[in-house]
């Protein structure tokens, strides 16, 4: 649980760093092991059909895969992403509903942190992503996916669709590898979650125009492997650029109070904690990947759906 102090920083900053909330043995290497497994499958594959070269044979660590996977122009992020994509669904589309990853997300250890919060009726809500970031210097240079290079200026709260608007949310940022200044750690801005949502335009990335607001005060927020970042769906964060020869990687995962909209009704939440009827807690993550499977397939036959609300407003967004 979240002390007076910390739940106070909280309120009065909008966002809050907790060090050392998952236990390394039990949580982040069993998902460090997931993810080089999956990777090594998808080399299997890419090799085997042609996709990657060859020479990507002496590969050593899950940053080298990575690294060569993505020059050879591959998607490595949706096969190892935690949500499907907005559009373009099809029964092939892949992602990955691992048991780490849902071990992670209902870790007792974050949960109790979302319970300071938001009391203890939580639902894990849909918009969830993993951001396993290359070196800036290696990125082509139209590169402009928040999920591979550094995320401009945004609210979460324009992430959702308007129904949830009032929808009390936090955002848990989760460091995988240790995030610095030097490979692309977030940054907010202090107590911006105390201003209205913000206009946002679409394009390159969903992004706040910086005559918002003042970008001289952006704090950066450097977290240890294993530690979380809270913050409030209004507060204005983006992330640092990678700047270093390795893999930088994140988590982001989102709680909402049971029965508010989650801002994503096409895809799949589920009750994570209930103080009130514990039996409504899903403890089986089989269950979790079929509710995404379930999603899939609904999904494939009908038209792409919209995530945000955003047109190009072209006096705000130049
Ligand atoms: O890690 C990033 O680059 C940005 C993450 C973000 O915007 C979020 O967690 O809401
Ligand atoms: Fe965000």
């Amino acid at each position: 649980m979240l002390s007076d102090q910390q739940l106070n920083a909280f309120k009065s900053q909008g966002y809050l760093v907790v060090n050392d909330v998952f236990d390394q043995t039990q949580i982040i290497r069993p998902l460090i092991n997931e993810y080089e497994e999956k990777l090594a499958t998808l080399c299997v594959q890419w090799k085997a059909d042609g996709s990657l070269p060859n020479g990507s044979n002496s590969w050593h660590s899950f940053d080298d895969c990575i690294k060569a996977v993505y020059d050879a122009g591959l998607d490595y992020f949706q096969p190892l992403d935690i949500s499907l994509p907005p559009e373009q669904i099809t029964a092939e589309t892949p992602m990955h509903a691992g048991d780490a990853v849902f071990n992670l997300m209902t870790a007792a250890s974050l949960l109790d942190l979302i319970e300071s919060i938001i009391g203890p009726e939580i639902t894990s809500n849909p918009i969830q992503h993993v951001r396993i970031k290359p070196p800036a210097k290696q990125l082509y240079q139209d590169e402009s996916r928040a999920h591979i290079t550094s995320t401009d200026w945004h609210q979460d709260r324009a992430v959702t669709l308007e129904e949830a608007d009032h929808t009390r949310m936090i955002t848990a940022w989760i460091a995988m590898t240790d995030a610095t200044v030097e490979n692309g750690c977030l940054q907010v801005i202090p107590g911006s979650h105390r201003n209205p949502m913000l206009h946002h335009c679409p394009n390159p990335q969903l992004a706040i125009p910086q005559s918002q607001f003042d970008v001289t005060e952006a704090q950066p927020l450097p977290v240890r492997s294993g530690g979380v970042i809270l913050f409030d769906p209004l507060t204005v964060h983006s992330s640092l650029t990678n700047q270093t020869n390795h893999v930088r990687w994140s988590f982001d995962l989102r709680y909402n109070v049971t029965g508010d909209p989650t801002g994503r009704p096409m895809f799949p939440s589920f009750v994570a904690r209930s103080g009130r009827n514990p039996t409504t807690e899903l403890r089986d993550p089989a269950i979790w990947r079929s509710l995404w499977k379930n999603t899939q397939h609904k999904l494939i036959s009908e038209p792409p759906v919209t995530i945000h609300r955003w047109p190009h407003d072209p006096l705000l967004c130049a």
